[in-house]
Formats: C-alpha cells, structure tokens, sequence
C-alpha cells in the first residue's frame, strides 16, 4: 500500500522528503481580486529601465549583503566578511559575497606584472603569467571554500543570542572555479624524486605562505584564474590563486606568486603561529587540512522569522572535505528523531550540497536542527561531541540547532 504523501517521517512535523520531491504543500496564497480584475501595477504601465554594462541586484535586495565585516585592530588589515548564507539558496555563491579572508589587505595586482614561479626541487623552474595559464588545459571545481575559523563562535561556552547564521557559519562558500590543473604545470617543470612538499606563496604584503604535500597537489589542486564564469574578483585572488578542494581555506593562497617544491614543510608563520589545532593535552596538530563534514540550516535561521503555524520548508547546506554528502537528516524535536531530507540534483563531490525537508510547524517552540553524512560514512557530530576534541575554535563541524520560539522568532541555541 503507498503511504500517503503528507506521512510524517520524524516526531513534532517533519514530513517525508516525497513531500518536497513530488507535491505541493497548500502554503500560497489565494488569488487576489486585484490580480483577477487584470489590475496593472505601475511597473507594467511604461517601460523599464535601460540596458547596463554590469549588472547588480534588485534595490529591494539590498539587505542580501556580506555581514560581520571586521579587520582585526593592531593588524595591517587582518580580518574577514561573511556569506549572508540565510539569504541564499543553491550551491553556487554569487562573487561579490564570497566570504573575505585577509591577513593584509587585498592587493591592486597589475596581471601584466604579476608572475607564478615554480622552481625548488624541479627539472626546470618555469615563470608564468595569466596569458600562457591561459593556454593550458583547464577544469572545473564547482566546490567549497571555507575557512577553519568558520563556525568558531559556536565553540564559546555561552550560546550568543544574537548570533545569525552567517555571523556563526559565513565563512564557507561556494563557487565554480576554473583553473589549471597544477599536476600539469609539475609535470612540465619535471618534479625530482625526492620531492614530497609544495610550499605556496602569495603576492600580498602579508606573504602568506602555506606547505602542501605534494600528494595533494598532484592529486586535485588547481591555479584558479576563473571563478563563476569571470577572472578571480581581486578580494578572492586576482589574477590567480591556488585552490585546494576540501582543504581549509587558508592554504588555498590568493595572489599565488610561488610554488616550492621541497623535501620537508617550511614551517612558516602561517602554519606554526596558527593554523595548528590546540589539543587538550598541550600538544598542537599541524597540517589538518581536509575539512570535515558539516551542514546547517539556513532556513528558518535567526532574522528569517516566521509568520504563524503551517507548512514551512527547512533548506540548508551541507558538505565534506572528504568527498560527496551522502545524506542529510533533519530534525525539529531538538536532535531525538530525525527525518531524512531530499538533496537538490547537484550533489558534487567537495561542494556544498543543497537539501530541503518540509515541516508542518504548529506553533509552539521547537528545536530545528540537520545533520550530515558524507560518502565515507563519517557522521557530523553532536556540537558537544566535536568539542571533545579540540580545544581551540578551528575545525568545529558540531550541529546547530534553532530555536523557534512561538512568536516565529528564531535563535541560536546549544542542546
Ligand atoms: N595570499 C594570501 N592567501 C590567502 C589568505 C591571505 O591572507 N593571503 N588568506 C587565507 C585564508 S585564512 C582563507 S580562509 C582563504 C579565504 O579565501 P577568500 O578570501 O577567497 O574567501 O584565503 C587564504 N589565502
Ligand atoms: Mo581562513
């Protein structure tokens, strides 16, 4: 017997994911006796605006901003913006809300200028600019970038009450990047056997510089010259920058100027006076690059509220530095059952995976919370959980849960 559409899949609303795939869910409005009398708004009694050189969002979007943006004081210009994920939707995110992160500035790079120089232990050291990358093969990475930082307020002990979620979990994004495959341009300079690290340094007056192995780099990374279909934006690399999929962001050098081949890690400021995980023992990971896997709901988020009891549809994001997300589940009775949520078609491995559950909501407070799974089976844990770990706010993929509040409110809670 086929079950009817409307099945709840887990406890206080959360319908089967069929409902998403296949139904509507009576949440419209009615037709207005002003639509039915063929009523003309202003907007369709004389023409429009003309023809733009560049394009830019409707005025009446001009909330949909990047949020929380900060330079640390005493720096040259350290600090970040971030995603407004809540006003978002999709796997791709539009250029100009890529989140920013700098440790100085954002350099003005006159791609004429600018050089990429492979050399260290290489046959041939070889020099590059944008014009002859241009000349060579090229992929594509539709995938995330996120920062190790991201979602590091979620580790303090209190639960901050104004918290949204892109000021907690703004610091990922995603993009297609287009590039050149770096084994390519290795395999041109001739790597010598004894080579087993890259160390990657970028063109800013910070000087950022990042040790990869060369496994890696052989593997998946790219020189991106390209992101959503135009050159890098100069915030995000411009003219060139290494991506690494799934990795943590600060490795991925913007403004990429050098590329080292060595036999050890260069220990550089970059990756000894952070970028390595405290551990509760005193002792310090280096080198955690893979991100783990991690979702959050986007909507119902804090600043979206809701407008009384119905059928509401819960979307978020998920991803994995590990591979593709295999499945997320969402729950509103604060992480007790759990319902399976639908995924959008593009489940892309290293990206971010777009899922929606529908909820029937009735009124009362309730603790909405998602959790994701990733190809290799690894679970996200339980925000208490991740913490047990770490003893530093790097690397944190714990849950998050929502409150929704009877009003319709909605804020950021620890269960
Ligand atoms: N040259 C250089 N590369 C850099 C940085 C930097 O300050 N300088 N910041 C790193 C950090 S910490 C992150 S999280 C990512 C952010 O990339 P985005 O600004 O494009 O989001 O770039 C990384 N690459
Ligand atoms: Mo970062």
């Amino acid at each position: 017997m086929p079950e009817p559409d409307n099945t709840f899949a887990a406890a206080n609303g959360l319908l089967h994911r069929r409902v998403f795939l296949k139904t509507g869910v009576a949440a419209v409005g009615l037709l207005t006796a002003q639509v039915a009398a063929g009523t003309r708004d202003p907007w369709m009694k004389e023409p429009g605006a003309a023809l733009g050189e560049s394009g830019a969002p409707s005025d009446h979007e001009s909330h949909v901003v990047r949020t929380g943006i900060g330079s640390q004081p005493g720096t040259t210009g350290s600090g970040a913006s971030r995603t407004p994920l809540e006003f978002l939707d999709g796997i791709v995110t539009p250029s100009r809300l890529h989140f920013e992160r700098h440790h100085s500035g954002i350099p003005d790079i006159d791609p004429a200028r600018h050089r990429l120089v492979i050399h260290g232990l290489v046959d041939r050291p070889l020099s590059f600019d944008v014009e002859s990358l241009d000349r060579y093969p090229r992929a594509s990475r539709i995938q995330f970038l996120e920062c190790s930082g991201n979602s590091g307020s979620a580790t303090a002990p209190v639960a901050a009450a104004d918290a949204t979620c892109s000021s907690i979990h703004g610091l990922v994004s995603g993009s297609e990047w287009g590039g050149v495959p770096l084994a390519v341009l290795l395999d041109e300079a001739g790597v010598k056997p004894k080579a087993s690290w890259v160390v990657a340094g970028g063109a800013d007056a910070a000087m950022m510089s990042r040790s990869i192995p060369l496994a890696k780099i052989m593997d998946d990374a790219i020189v991106a010259l390209y992101q959503n279909g135009e050159r890098l934006r100069p915030a995000n690399g411009y003219p060139m920058r290494l991506f690494l999929p799934g990795w943590e962001g600060n490795a991925s050098v913007k403004w990429l100027r050098s590329l080292t081949v060595t036999d050890q890690p260069a220990m550089t400021k970059d990756e000894t006076s952070k970028y390595s995980d405290l551990m509760h023992d005193g002792k310090a990971k280096l080198f955690t690059f893979p991100m783990g896997v991690k979702s959050v709901i986007t909507s119902p988020s804090p600043g979206l509220a809701m407008a009384g009891s119905g059928v509401y549809q819960i979307s978020g994001i998920a991803w994995s530095g590990a591979g593709s997300v295999r499945r997320v589940e969402v729950s509103a009775d604060g992480g007790n059952t759990w319902a399976e949520s639908a995924l959008d078609a593009h489940v892309l491995p290293k990206s971010l995976t777009r899922f929606r559950s529908a909820w029937r909501w009735d009124g009362k407070p309730a603790v909405i919370m998602s959790r994701a799974i990733d190809e290799t089976g690894a679970v996200q844990p339980t925000r208490v959980a991740a913490l047990a770990g770490l003893a530093n706010f790097y690397h944190h993929n714990g849950m998050q849960a929502w409150q929704v509040g009877a009003d319709g409110g909605v804020t950021n809670v620890y269960v």
